[in-house]
């Protein structure tokens, strides 16, 4: 398969105007009929005379330039494109096109596609292609004007982007709807619709006053789903005004839920498609996390409407443009509207968790790729979250009026254009007067960098010396990597815990943010009486990873008194580590195991502590993950780690099991269908305990997780009993998945859950479990979200089992990603990313997940999605 590289990248040669699209709709045999308004682009000086539209897997009835039918002679149809050999040079032209697609034969979700019974399109990245032949590239913008023609019965809802301008019924028992969107857009942006589909309707008045119908399209059973992502929508709307002064342009903006959807959720221009997972929530359906997913996704893809789509990517390399962008303002809005502090932990869990791993790996490639062979491996980790490190590091740095400024001529400069990283870049210096020279290399350079921190304190001098030293381990074609520039906040502790003034030269302050621009620096701080705690990398400012000797005390007492929480919840996360490293260094020695006091008394002190923030609380409640600790050996030994892990849970569960009680029963509570922060954080605070006190395997925590199983009425603590359940030796486990199953088969979102919890559990007989589960009637190899649950949660979030030493897990997976490479590319490829990281584990396993490498790219008929992947995991 071919590379496309970044440095390869020229201007089209023609640009679209316009372009008319009708669409016969039918389930096997849906006609399009386009006409493209061309013109040689203006900026473009190269000789050529051809024109080539790319166009994959389409029947082609036939092509007409400006009216005229060609000849076969005329034009060259290949796999992957149309040529026609000669078109006007000097005026514009247009194309006609007519063409044929079989939308229920596209299991690849890819373009026009069949959900159920409703057809809908995914054209990022190169989607539309697969509908009819264009130049499917994000610079090419047009406006679109679409007719959908469907029988009334079948397909009585017709949606495409932007306004409705007219429909009608034809004497076939066919109708049509017109729609126009008044806005040009590269045609990853295009959708359609059809289907019976109810509508749930609001309204949101804009700060200009201007009326904006909001509807979200849902199969009628689901109706009664939507309240929660309607409010979502006017949040995110409001608030994207009040952070942003971004205000919506369109009168009409639309939402429709399928179940089946690689993606998340898809930011087409006026008529977003999401999957249900992201739409639909009932509290008695839907978990607290849900809801708030819910709540992050719906946002980020309206936020797109700025972010993306006014101002979109010039070429997919800069994905990160808009992508990185957007989660940076997703997050910020969910931070707004639940804890900033929880959003911030939970972001920076699953970036080093797994984006660091990601960045480690045989995959690692910069926020801005340079090459790739299929687009649709690079919605990655690394250019979604950590390209929104790169942009919070900025915010950092201009701080936030300096940030608005810079957004706020960013939109102004660049409205209607298709623009790059640089281009970013550029408007914030522009609107801020600084200059980000060497900043830029967090867009190009990959892996994460490493900062080893050394503190000297001179008594005499009052003084206390910091030197940071930054490096970066080699990457995929980058051995060698430069310095960047990292902004590291610092704040200063008093040894009873009160803030210390942080006094550099003639500047005092709380907290500062450090430039670390060398290789090696010095900070020094002055007028310090008695050598202070360092509290460093406040709020996670850099996405580093971080090497500094500490003693158990001394995170404890960070774990105390820190008033950054982010810092806060990172020392007991570190205490932790260092208590499971010591333990599985004393478990492969063939030691006893034995908790240290530290620990206990740390926790003992987490839960007799009084929190505004439950929520928090129960973060600092949590252990580090199984995949976190993984990151940070040399060799991961999976079952070192989990014994290691659950051998410091069941202690703190043994040692604090009266407050772990206590705490339990003061906050349970039936607050089903409320879901303000307190009655969250007390779910949260409730099943943190449930989760620690089912470790006890004793007849009183059975009996607690059973009655909290039949007696909630909200699926935030269903689904933690059943947890608790499930993930113990509970002697009605049979049972309680039994029934669970039986109150929810009707609800697929709910099932994907029953799938995920029983494959991802620890305890033994899993793997059969898992085989047993594929053979299940609701298991469907076609749908996204069922394949992620069950193949997916095995092995991504099943260590112990996926990497049993017989290699059956490895051979599992391999077995499942050739079944899907038929079936789905995208989705095998996402699945060949558990095999990925091969080179981490012990000869033996690395030999067993090699095997299945090989053996998948030695398969036939491989996708390019998949080949891009395994090749480059054993390169
Ligand atoms: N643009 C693809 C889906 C998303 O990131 O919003
Ligand atoms: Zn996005």
């Amino acid at each position: 398969p071919k590379t496309v590289y970044l440095k390869d990248y020229t201007p089209p040669e023609y640009l679209i105007d316009e372009i008319e699209l009708t669409f016969e709709l039918d389930a096997e045999r849906t006609l399009v009929r386009s006409h493209l308004s061309l013109r040689r682009n203006p900026q473009c000086h190269s000789e050529c005379v051809t024109l080539e539209l790319q166009g994959e897997e389409l029947e082609l009835l036939s092509v007409a330039v400006n009216g005229e039918k060609l000849a076969d002679t005329d034009f060259v149809i290949t796999p992957e494109a149309m040529i026609i050999r000669r078109v006007p040079q000097d005026k514009a032209f247009v194309v006609s096109i007519e063409n044929r697609i079989n939308p229920a034969a596209n299991t690849a979700l890819e373009g026009l596609y069949l959900s159920s019974s409703m057809l809908c399109t995914q054209c990022e990245a190169q989607g539309f292609r697969k509908i009819t032949w264009f130049l499917d590239r994000p610079d090419v913008m047009t406006r679109f004007k679409t007719t959908l023609i469907a029988d009334k019965n079948r397909y009585p809802v017709l949606l495409s982007n932007g306004n409705r301008t007219g429909q009608g019924d034809l004497a076939d028992g066919r109708h049509w709807v017109g729609w126009q969107d008044p806005f040009a857009k590269p045609c990853y942006l295009f959708a359609l619709v059809a289907g019976q589909l109810e509508c749930v309707a609001d309204e949101f008045i804009t700060m200009s006053g201007r009326r904006i119908e909001l509807e979200i399209f849902v199969e009628q059973h689901n109706v009664d789903k939507c309240a929660h992502a309607m409010q979502s929508l006017k949040n995110a709307m409001r608030w994207d005004e009040e952070t942003y002064g971004l205000e919506y342009d369109l009168d009409l903006y639309m939402i429709v839920a399928v179940d089946h959807f690689n993606m998340g959720a898809m930011e087409n221009k006026g008529l977003n498609i999401f999957n249900t997972k992201f739409v639909l929530a009932r509290p008695d359906t839907a978990t607290d996390s849900d809801y708030e997913h819910i709540e992050g996704v719906i946002g980020h893809e309206y936020f797109h409407n700025w972010s993306g789509n006014r101002v979109t990517c010039r070429d997919w390399f800069q994905l990160s443009l808009k992508e990185g962008f957007t989660v940076f303002r997703d997050q910020q809005f969910s931070g707004d509207r639940t804890s900033p502090a929880v959003k911030r932990i939970e972001d920076v869990n699953a970036l080093r968790t797994r984006q660091f791993a990601e960045d480690a790996g045989p995959l690692a490639h910069p926020v801005r790729p340079e090459a790739y062979i299929e687009i649709n491996n690079f919605y990655t980790l690394t250019v979604y979250e950590k390209g929104a490190e790169v942009v919070r590091m900025l915010h950092t740095l201009l701080g936030s009026e300096g940030f608005r400024k810079g957004c706020d001529l960013y939109f102004k400069r660049h409205d209607g254009q298709a623009v790059t990283c640089e281009d970013f870049i550029k408007a914030l210096e522009d609107a801020n007067g600084v200059e980000f020279g060497q900043f830029r290399r967090w867009y190009a350079q990959a892996g994460t960098p490493l900062l080893t921190v050394t503190q000297h304190y001179a008594a005499d001098a009052k003084q206390l010396h910091l030197t940071i030293q930054q490096s970066c381990p080699p990457t995929p074609n980058q051995p060698v990597k430069q310095a960047l520039h990292i902004p590291v906040k610092l704040g200063l502790l008093n040894q009873d815990g009160s803030t210390a003034t942080v006094r550099m030269r003639d500047n005092s302050a709380t907290e500062v943010t450090l430039n670390l621009t060398e290789t090696e620096q010095t900070f020094v701080f002055e007028d310090l009486p008695t050598q202070p705690v360092v509290s460093l990398l406040r709020g996670f400012s850099a996405p580093v990873n971080l090497n500094m000797e500490r003693s158990l005390e001394e995170l404890a007492f960070l774990l105390r008194h820190d008033s950054d929480t982010f810092n806060r919840w990172e020392a007991g996360q570190q205490l932790a580590c260092q208590i499971i490293f010591g333990l599985m260094t004393d478990l492969q020695n063939g030691r006893a195991l034995q908790l240290d006091e530290v620990m206990i008394d740390a926790y003992r002190s987490v839960l007799s502590g009084s929190f505004d923030d439950l929520s928090y609380q129960a973060l600092l409640l949590a252990l580090p993950e199984e995949s976190y600790l993984a990151g940070q050996m040399a060799v991961i030994d999976v079952d070192a780690i989990h014994q290691a892990r659950e051998f410091v849970k069941t202690t703190l569960a043994t040692r604090l099991r009266t407050e772990f009680q206590a705490l339990y029963a003061q906050h349970h509570r039936d607050e089903s269908g409320c879901f303000d922060a307190g009655a969250v954080g007390r779910r949260r605070m409730k099943n943190t305990c449930l989760s620690y006190l089912s470790k006890l395997e004793i007849e009183d925590s059975y009996r607690l997780a059973t009655q909290q199983f039949q007696t909630a009425r909200n699926m935030t603590d269903q689904m933690a009993a059943l947890a608790a359940i499930v993930n113990s030796y509970h002697p009605n486990k049979a049972d309680s998945l039994e029934s669970f199953y039986r109150q929810w088969e009707q609800e697929a979102l709910v099932i994907d859950k029953w799938f995920a919890l029983q494959a991802s559990s620890s305890l033994p007989n899993t793997f059969a479990t898992v085989q047993a589960l594929m053979r299940h009637p609701a298991f469907d190899m076609k749908t996204p979200n069922r394949v992620r649950a069950l193949i997916g949660a095995f092995s991504q979030a099943n260590p112990v089992h996926f990497h049993a030493k017989n290699g059956e897990g490895y051979q599992f997976l391999a077995d499942q990603v050739l079944v899907l490479n038929e079936l789905n590319p995208q989705i095998a490829s996402r699945m060949v990313t558990g095999l990925a990281q091969w080179r981490r584990y012990d000869p033996e396993r690395q030999a067993l997940m090699k095997q299945q490498l090989q053996r998948i790219v030695a398969s036939e008929h491989l996708s390019k999605d998949v080949y891009e992947i395994a090749s480059k995991s054993l390169a």
